[in-house]
């Protein structure tokens, strides 16, 4: 059953993002919630109050203290939380927005955030300045798929994410986008804001010329958990965040262990086929991946 339909991807072509309730059940969402609590759940002070940091009439603003538990993919857990981002629905969603076959993924974090821990209220911006050296491609292929993926249920006093749907955005600030939300904008954008809150296995998914914003967390002894999934046409140079084997002292292994060949392609593997296989370098991918199952790429050597 498709998790995702027409509908939605007209909204998100329409309106910049969507929410897509119930993408991911329980039973997939659990493990990855006991990974996020592996990973941060002693970083919490559940006797803190919420935190204002507020100057009068501010909206919020963007603060290191915001992102005091994040990290990049992969992490230090099981395979549940490392490879969500790469979950086959998921990777279909994106194949499906930027109508393409060939989808990569080039951010994935994982983010924890704690009431009193920081004030999460943030002003509007698009999140393209730290995507892209230019700007949003009006090609729908050269555009990215961004889903936040709700790890537990996120109500507006536990720090829902606010967005500006294009429609209205545009009645604002025309065809300027400037990135980190100029002030002129923040109140009018205010206004027209709304609230992305929805239960545990929910996804926003939005571009990064769409305005939004986190905002705080405001129920005692309150937890967000989300983790991100950002995806570009393959090919596309021009949007960055990760250089994958830059971290390459961290797990990937469960990636070899666990991916398909399809899973491993969003990350820059080739697919079973493609030239760059060859007796030579399947061997040493399988000396350095011991537990990778090579056999659909030296099957597909066989039929050459
Ligand atoms: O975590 C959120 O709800 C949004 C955060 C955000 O937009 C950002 O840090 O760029
Ligand atoms: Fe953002």
């Amino acid at each position: 059953m498709k998790r995702f339909n027409q509908k939605h991807l007209d909204e998100w072509n329409k309106e910049g993002g969507v929410l897509i309730t119930n993408f991911f059940s329980e039973k997939e969402i659990k493990p990855c919630r006991q990974d996020m609590d592996l990973l941060y759940g002693d970083r919490r002070d559940a006797t803190a109050s919420p935190k204002n940091n507020k100057q009068k009439g501010e909206i919020g603003s963007v603060s290191p203290d915001q992102f005091r538990n994040f990290d990049d993919m992969p992490f230090a857990c099981s395979p549940a939380l490392n490879l969500l981002a790469l979950h086959p629905s998921l990777i279909e969603l994106a194949k499906a927005a930027l109508g393409t076959d060939s989808v990569h993924l080039y951010q994935s974090h994982s983010w924890a955030k704690f009431t009193g821990e920081a004030d999460f209220d943030q002003d509007f911006h698009c999140d393209f300045k730290n995507h892209t050296l230019t700007v949003p491609s009006q090609e729908i292929s050269q555009r990215t798929i961004n889903c936040m993926i709700y790890l537990t249920d996120v109500t507006d006093e536990l720090g829902a994410i606010h967005y500006v749907p294009l429609s209205e955005s545009e009645k604002i600030c025309g065809d300027a986008r400037d990135p980190f939300g100029s002030p002129e904008v923040q109140a009018p954008l205010k206004e027209k804001e709304v609230s992305c809150a929805a239960a545990s296995g929910s996804i926003f998914a939005y571009g990064i010329d769409v305005y939004h914003r986190g905002t705080n967390l405001t129920l005692p002894s309150g937890v967000r958990y989300t983790l991100t999934a950002s995806f570009k046409a393959a090919g596309n140079d021009m949007i960055g965040w990760s250089a994958w084997p830059y971290s390459f002292l961290k797990p990937w292994h469960l990636f070899f262990e666990h991916c398909t060949p399809d899973q491993l392609s969003c990350l820059g593997v080739p697919m079973p086929g493609d030239p760059f296989w060859t007796e030579q370098t399947i061997r040493r991918n399988k000396n350095r991946w011991p537990m990778w199952d090579e056999s659909p790429y030296l099957e597909s050597l066989d039929t050459d």
